[in-house]
């Protein structure tokens, strides 16, 4: 019988772009949707952007445009990146909806009345210049027990310590640098605890083993209160009967499973009950092991507070590291998705990371050298190379028409039809890697049975008993296709129109195809260049700019693929000493300064630098430093900038502008 699943991915947040760390779990759900919808399943696979929080409000801040207006670009950007990388949702939504926001003050209400609540003063590190309580990750300071400089308030990264961040030495704003003060205010709590038996009969039916021992570790002591609150600034819904409080984005991010099946519903005509207030719909989440702990502790107890069925199953991923590290923008190893696509067919990545991708939470690794090596030697020497030889040579040397298989050749096919079934049970338990396994262990016995008779030997002499192995080889190959096609859906078309098929279904595997005519063979895939890859990882590299790269820009002006520039190309900037005769705060910009710079006989500039962070505007008045002079004049928020001043490091306190030696003048020319 036909089964209801609804499935999500975690809720990318709106800070940042779609890098391949984000593709492994949507490539994994968009795998596993497409997988039920080939076994006659009705399979809904939703997502939405996670638009709350202070991140997303200075990002926001920092471009000079509204949070909401940020959130619209940033979802644009993400729902692109993820289209072009062939993953299909049913419905793409945003937490900074209507219906959302309805939500999260429903369930607020029911925590209220149900008695799950209760507020307390609590103290946090403020800043007195940028007026907010500071979130961990934007106190820095000494680790306390380390004693290594520039920490997050949450954790050490040299050390591995995790502490607050009242206990920091020397803590200081990340966004100013100033040192914050501790400050009291009122916060709402949600009553975990409440919940602990409840939760501790629910963690091993509806997570991995591995998922809900780590889990109940926590259970030894009573569960700690959840802070659901938070303070002016914020962006995110006010907390009713409260002129300044905000739900934590937390509270409301996972209501968005609940508020895009609303909009689903609405856009379908599907009954929502049917989804989330019945057992008619088997729900499942599929998210990384950082955000376990938010799905399979608050999540189910926020939504039995609410009166709302929990999922049948949290499936919990391990993460991606990649050439052996753990993923950094700074080493330029999070490489964004639209990075790669510039570079490379997405079917590759989505093949590279099936075969690597199994039920546990053990991390895996995006290594350049095997994601070539798998693609060219598997996916394109043995599985493509089937069709080639095989479909190439019955259309042009015969008349295009398969036969019938002789007895070995049936025997070969019934044998890859037997492994159906356990291949799909790889793909049901999210265990891709298996699968992708034994489909090549299926493409390396057609390859030894084609090299074995060798039918271009036979052609001349036997063209009746050739046709019988090419049918044999093109039914083994077919069969690869469907067992291949949740991961590469888009290749898989091409195979069914080079055999004349409709759109295959699990259960097609289970016909041979005899006496029937296919297409002449078109080329169906390309080898990965290696140089490609290089390119790509070249321009994962963070820009020498002090200012941050644009969310999923397209790539920057290249004259060559291995970054590499002619001469010319440099000469064509015109970079000249400036001297700084005035500088000033732009006080609605977290970032900026705004300077007057003299460039000699060119005259005066006004540019916009992004340089706050580092330094303050009247130790800049006098110095001379370097500038891009002929940049194109770029307005901003706050009025035009014409030019750009060139630092080094790598942002925040870490940024160093250029002074040349005594004797140089405003307006000499860098060479
Ligand atoms: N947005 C993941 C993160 O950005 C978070 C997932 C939400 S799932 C409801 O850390
Ligand atoms: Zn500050």
């Amino acid at each position: 019988m036909s089964k209801r699943i609804l499935l999500t991915a975690a809720l990318p947040y709106s800070n940042s772009p779609v890098h391949i760390g984000h593709l492994v779990e949507h490539f994994g759900a968009d795998f596993w949707a497409r997988f039920q919808r080939m076994q006659g399943n009705e399979c809904h696979f939703l997502c939405a952007d996670d638009t709350h929080g202070t991140p997303v409000m200075l990002a926001a801040r920092e471009k000079g445009i509204s949070p909401e207006d940020h959130v619209n670009q940033v979802w644009k950007l993400h729902t692109q990146d993820f289209a072009d990388c062939q993953i299909e949702y049913s419905h793409y939504s945003s937490t900074n909806s209507q219906e959302n926001k309805e939500l999260c003050e429903y369930f607020y209400h029911q925590m209220k009345e149900k008695g799950h609540i209760h507020i307390k003063s609590i103290d946090q590190l403020y800043c007195e210049h940028d007026k907010m309580f500071l979130p961990d990750r934007f106190v820095k300071g000494t680790c306390p027990k380390c004693g290594a400089n520039d920490q997050y308030g949450d954790n050490c990264d040299k050390c591995g310590a995790t502490y607050n961040p009242s206990d920091m030495k020397s803590p200081y704003c990340s966004i100013c640098r100033n040192a914050p003060v501790t400050k009291q205010s009122d916060h709402i709590l949600f009553k975990l605890n409440d919940f602990k038996s409840y939760l501790e009969a629910w963690l091993p039916q509806h997570t991995a083993k591995e998922v809900s021992n780590k889990m109940l570790e926590w259970f030894k002591e009573d569960l700690r209160d959840w802070d659901i609150s938070r303070d002016e600034p914020y962006f995110g819904f006010k907390v009713p009967g409260y002129k300044d409080k905000y739900f934590y984005v937390w509270v409301d991010a996972p209501m968005g499973y609940i508020s895009t099946t609303v909009q689903f519903c609405k856009k379908t005509g599907l009954n929502f009950d049917d989804f989330w207030k019945s057992d008619k719909t088997e729900v499942y989440h599929f998210v990384g092991k950082d955000v376990a702990r938010f799905h399979t502790l608050f999540w189910p107890a926020l939504l039995k507070t609410a009166g709302f069925r929990t999922p049948n199953q949290v499936f919990v991923h391990g993460h991606l590291t990649v050439n052996g590290e753990k993923m950094s923008k700074s080493k330029g190893t999070q490489i964004q998705a639209r990075t790669y696509l510039n570079h490379l067919d997405p079917a590759y990545l989505r093949y590279y990371f099936a075969c690597k991708l199994s039920s546990g939470l053990d991390d895996f690794d995006f290594s350049t050298d095997d994601f070539i090596q798998r693609v060219n030697s598997d996916l394109i020497g043995k599985i493509t190379n089937l069709a080639s030889r095989g479909a190439q040579m019955l259309s042009s040397k015969l008349d295009g028409k398969m036969s019938s298989p002789d007895t070995e050749g049936r025997k070969l096919i019934q044998h890859a039809q037997s492994k159906a079934k356990e291949i799909a049970d790889h793909y049901q338990a999210w265990d891709f890697a298996k699968a992708i396994n034994e489909i090549r262990a299926l493409a390396d016995e057609a390859n030894r049975y084609f090299d074995e008779k060798a039918p271009w030997k036979t052609l001349a002499t036997d063209p009746a008993g050739t046709k019988a192995v090419l049918t044999t080889t093109l039914n083994i190959y077919r069969l690869l296709a469907i067992f291949l096609k949740p991961v590469l859906p888009k290749y898989v078309e091409q195979v069914e129109k080079l055999l004349n098929e409709k759109p295959y279904a699990w259960s097609d595997s289970q016909k041979i195809l005899e006496n029937h005519s296919i297409q002449p063979y078109q080329h169906l895939a390309n080898r990965i260049d290696p140089e490609k890859v290089k390119a790509m990882m070249e321009e994962s590299k963070p820009a020498a700019s002090s200012t941050p790269a644009p969310i999923a820009a397209k790539p920057a002006l290249q004259e060559s693929t291995t970054g590499e520039i002619e001469i010319e190309a440099f000469t064509k900037v015109d970079l000249r000493i400036a001297k700084i005769i005035e500088a000033e705060e732009v006080k609605e910009a977290d970032k900026l300064l705004k300077l007057k710079v003299d460039l000699g006989p060119l005259g005066t500039r006004q540019i916009f630098a992004g340089i706050k962070s580092a330094y303050k505007a009247d130790q800049l008045i006098g110095r001379l430093t370097v500038v891009v002079a002929n940049l194109k004049p770029r307005k901003m928020k706050f009025g035009m900038s014409e030019g750009m001043v060139l630092a080094a490091g790598e942002g925040g306190s870490s940024l160093f502008i250029l002074s040349p030696d005594a004797g140089a003048q405003p307006g000499d020319k860098v060479k």
